[in-house]
């Protein structure tokens, strides 16, 4: 057997090897698997791909993003689980399944807590927002900042509703999360939750109506399949843009910082977008033949939930606390 020589450890071949392993890291891009489950043209993948589109420019290719929409990689829950264990590194995701992992983001979904646009910019991207953030921290997410799907209303296929009167015993499709059953429950109807997306559930009738903001009925052409909108404006739904806490320790500085500019300067651009084309979602709608309650009787879907602050649901004292400090905040 021929002798391992050092000369030949040492030749050209060899020496350049070495050096590209050497400095191949600073040459490869820190690559940023990005999750959602909605499709392209929904709020969240907005806010995804302005993200995509400033981050790349901004770190010059240091950074790439591939974004998992449309529940490619799993439903909510099984997407913030991935960040948890940092396989995905980021996530736009809808407030209300984030309460199976930190109760206190309960507090954003409160019903009828904000009373507008303006007042929910205020408040989330104010230090009640941040406490918000920072808690996340505790199940494995650095929260970054808030983006929109906007305050939701309700549609069903069965009839007109003006007063809580009507909800009664209508099967309603609810996000994963106690506080959203906990709302439908006390508005009399029969809430059933079930992940994203739910169309064929409407169309087969397994479920009689569901609550979204106007972009959902759009781009998902509830149109075709619900008759009935009602204007409820019950919760104000906000996506809490994420990332995983293990790989955002492990990143530079520099780089985090990078990343939480451009997440909140996509994240205000959005917001802008959705609420801009509102007016002319809510005429399409209309055109497109569904009827529309414009009036409901707010006052008294309001008396309907007014005792949820005192339920189970926000006993934690973190929590309680929290939710005390956001409703002085909004009077
Ligand atoms: O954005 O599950 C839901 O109802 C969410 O609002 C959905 O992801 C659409």
């Amino acid at each position: 057997m021929e002798k391992l020589s050092v000369k030949k450890l040492y030749s050209p071949f060899m020496l350049m090897l070495f050096l590209f392993f050497l400095i191949s890291p600073a040459f490869s891009a820190t690559e940023i698997k990005l999750g959602l489950v909605t499709k392209p043209g929904s709020a969240q993948n907005i806010v995804a791909e302005k993200f995509k589109e400033i981050i790349e420019q901004r770190s010059q290719g240091e950074i790439a993003v591939k974004i998992f929409h449309s529940s490619s990689i799993g439903n909510e829950t099984e997407i913030l689980q991935q960040i948890q264990m940092g396989s995905i590194q980021m996530g736009v995701i809808t407030s209300g399944p984030f309460d199976t992992f930190d109760p206190i983001a309960r507090v954003i979904d409160y019903p009828f807590l904000f009373k507008d646009n303006d007042q929910a910019d205020e408040i989330l991207d104010g230090p009640l927002g941040a406490e918000i953030l920072k808690s996340l921290e505790g199940s494995g997410f650095k929260g970054l900042c808030f983006s929109e799907n906007g305050f939701r209303n309700l549609t069903n296929n069965k009839k007109a509703v003006k007063s809580p009167d009507d909800v009664k015993g209508l099967k309603i499709r609810v996000m994963d999360s106690a506080l959203h059953q906990g709302i439908w429950k006390s508005l009399g109807a029969n809430p059933t939750p079930m992940p994203w997306p739910i169309y064929t559930e409407l169309e087969q009738g397994v479920i009689d109506g569901q609550e979204n903001p106007l972009w959902v009925m759009e781009v998902y052409k509830f149109y075709e399949i619900q008759k009935y909108m009602t204007m409820t404006r019950h919760v104000y739904s906000a996506h809490i843009d994420v990332a995983s806490l293990k790989w955002w320790n492990s990143l530079k500085p520099e780089l985090r910082e990078m990343i939480h500019k451009s997440i909140y300067e996509a994240a205000v651009f959005q917001r802008k977008d959705n609420r801009d084309k509102d007016a002319g979602r809510l005429k399409m709608l209309k055109e497109k033949g569904m009827q529309v309650e414009e009036n409901p009787d707010i006052a008294a879907f309001r008396a309907k939930v007014a005792d949820m602050k005192n339920m189970e649901l926000f006993s934690n004292p973190k929590v309680q606390t929290l939710l005390t400090k956001m409703l002085e905040a909004v009077n």
